[in-house]
């Protein structure tokens, strides 16, 4: 060691943090901030539990990962405001440390091992990631980008519905821009350790009782015999909301107070934990207007008033959709519930499609839930290696919602494979759209005879290793099969076009079959008429109602008309169901920069397949762009057909 790294050492300023500070949390979730650093040349160095975050006063900081290993997983560089970097201050009991002054651009680092970026003046922030993901997911201004170790999210708040980031496309990351008062929150995870032990000894039963009919349950409590016999494939009971007088609402109780009491106590003697039903999300305050609208503190209310039930935790059926809300419920549920546990269902929340999700959420979870209501198209091996499995991600316990994907041999093997878990199903549920929230006979015995026995065997890192390797192959062997299925896909879709060509003839309508480009594609797995998405191809192939589809509004489809021409009329159609009406501006552009806007829709009138028509000023333009601005139905945005002609003579 040189007498320059001494002296370094001997300057550095160091915050001393109390352990009894960090003692308060509950021991396994004893996330914290470590050590917080200021080295003589005003870089600051953070160290959380799981994280360390290196500061220099340029605005570039290197991420770390701590575990289950040391690595740097990402490079952030902040620009267009200066970041004064005073001694970091650590407050809320170790969980918060500040670098920089609240009332201007600063930075915060917390025990769950999120940075904050917070500028007080327009700024750019690069995220560049220093390892090569597994999966990679953008919903609109986050990225989530894991591998088996771990990995780091990227998160603008508040969130803006719109377009995926702006993507660095050569070292992988995000760009964003943010606006005085937004923030970006860089998420290194996993945020704690794996709980092996947890793991390996709880294991959920989910009671779904028949219904009658919606909301109407034959019997709202299991029978002793039930659960005497659910116990063998589990010991973490979850009573669903059919035994509430009510739903969410302040103050709730139980239909049958007596039977209630009965069962926890049958299910405690059995040797359950049993968790009962209740959501952030569905929770109504008292003069509140409904989903996703009470504060966590008026939930936490009720909170207390659930933990007064003689029970050993909750289950939480959906979270906040506002980030900030979710994170603050979930960190103060955790510390409010001790050791008692957060089973947490979120497969839509915090946003709309649960490709992307939150790490620093989900930690105080115990166990997680998620993939209700998708196919198996949506819940393929990545899905559940990276965004139900907690495994090095959140590190809760993930388990998987079958109601839509159901289980068979490859599902077994998925989640086996990704240190994901199946829930066990008894009772009998049909919801309203006909899904089955219960194992089928050949499913039960899949379950008991296979599944099961071979889950209680991955005990341990060392149990799992094989699994995950395998895992491993078999994603390999998936993709591959996902580029040859994709590539084929590709040459259907341009043999479509060109037969579509072929049949439509001379046209004059300029748009068809012209270069289209969009500002963003939905693409969910395999949806679209060639299973590649709602392409921009397919505003410009004469077809009204083959459509290009985007998410969030503002987006744009673009059409290059491959030279400059006269323009006198545009038609717009977007997807008519009868009900539903579109908002959008259409633009002309010689150079494909520079804008003029030309015509509108501003009414409620519904789309109709025939389109609208729009007379416009003649108009000299190469390139023709519709900006849609809001679809009266949902978040989605549609052009059937674009289409463009000349300016009569
Ligand atoms: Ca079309």
């Amino acid at each position: 060691m040189t007498a320059c790294t001494l002296a370094a050492i001997a300057l550095l300023l160091c915050v001393g943090l109390g352990q009894a500070a960090a003692g308060e949390l509950p021991a396994r979730f004893q996330m914290t901030i470590e050590s917080a650093e200021r080295g003589e040349d005003g870089s600051v160095t953070v160290t959380t539990t799981g994280a360390r975050y290196e500061i220099a006063p340029d605005g570039a900081v290197e991420c770390y990962q701590q575990i289950p290993q040391e690595r740097k997983v990402a490079h952030v560089t902040i620009t267009g405001v200066a970041l004064p970097l005073t001694r970091p201050r650590v407050s809320g009991d170790g969980y918060l440390c500040t670098v920089g002054l609240k009332s201007a651009s600063h930075l915060e680092v917390t025990a769950d091992s999120v940075l904050r970026v917070a500028p007080r003046a327009e700024a750019e922030v690069r995220v560049e990631l220093t390892f090569e993901p597994e999966y990679f997911a953008s919903e609109m201004q986050n990225l989530f980008a894991a591998d088996y170790l771990g990995g780091c999210g990227a998160y603008q708040l508040p969130t803006r519905p719109g377009p995926a980031l702006d993507r660095i496309q050569d070292q992988g990351g995000g760009r964003f821009h943010l606006e005085p008062g937004e923030s970006l929150l860089v998420s290194i995870f996993p945020p704690r350790e794996y709980d092996w032990e947890e793991h390996a000894t709880e294991h959920i039963v989910h009671d779904f009782p028949p219904l009658l009919e919606p909301g109407l349950a034959s019997r709202p409590l299991p029978t002793d015999e039930q659960l005497r016999e659910w116990r063998s494939f589990g010991n973490v009971l979850v009573l669903h909301l059919e035994f509430w007088e009510g739903f969410c609402i302040p103050g709730i109780k139980p239909r049958d107070p007596e039977r209630f009491e009965q069962v926890c106590r049958l299910a405690r003697e059995l040797g359950y934990r049993a968790l009962i039903y209740t959501s952030p999300y569905f929770f109504r305050a008292e003069g509140g207007r409904g989903r996703d609208t009470s504060e966590p503190e008026q939930y936490l209310a009720e909170m207390d008033h659930l933990l007064s039930y003689p029970v050993d935790g909750l289950y939480w059926d959906g979270i906040y959709s506002d980030v900030e809300k979710a994170w603050r419920v979930a960190r103060l549920a955790r510390q409010r519930l001790g050791d008692r546990r957060l089973y947490v269902h979120c497969t839509r929340k915090p946003f709309h499609e649960s490709r992307v999700i939150c790490p620093f959420v989900d930690t105080y979870a115990d166990y997680l839930l998620r993939g209700e209501g998708r196919n198996r198209r949506f819940i393929h091996a990545d899905f559940v290696r990276f965004i139900v499995s907690g495994y090095n991600v959140s590190n809760a316990v993930g388990t998987l919602c079958y109601d839509a994907c159901r289980i068979d041999r490859d599902i077994v093997e998925e989640c086996l494979g990704a240190n994901a878990k199946i829930p066990y199903w008894p009772g009998g549920q049909i919801n309203r759209m006909g899904r089955k929230y219960f194992l089928l006979p050949d499913e039960h015995a899949l379950f008991a005879d296979e599944y099961f026995p071979r889950m209680l065997e991955v005990d341990g890192e060392q149990a799992y290793a094989p699994l995950e390797r395998a895992n491993r192959d078999l994603r390999a062997r998936l993709r591959a099969e996902r580029r040859a299925a994709r590539d084929q896909h590709l040459r259907e879709l341009e043999q479509y076009l060109a037969e579509r060509k072929a049949a439509v003839g001379p046209t004059d309508n300029l748009a068809a079959f012209k270069r289209t480009t969009a500002s963003n594609v939905s693409d969910l797995p395999g949806q679209g008429p060639h299973q590649l998405g709602w392409l921009p191809e397919y505003a410009t192939d004469a077809r009204p109602k083959t459509y290009w589809g985007a998410d969030y509004a503002p987006q744009w489809l673009m059409v290059d008309l491959a030279g400059e021409r006269l323009i006198g009329r545009i038609v717009v159609v977007n997807f008519a169901d009868g009900e539903r009406y579109y908002h959008y501006r259409v633009e002309c552009s010689t150079d494909g920069e520079t804008w003029r806007a030309v015509a509108e829709k501003t009414d409620k009138s519904p789309a109709t397949w025939d389109g609208d028509e729009h007379i416009i000023e003649p108009t000299l333009a190469r390139y023709v762009r519709v900006v849609m601005l809001h679809n009266s139905a949902n978040i989605g945005l549609h052009v059937g057909e674009l289409e463009v002609y000349q300016a009569q003579e």
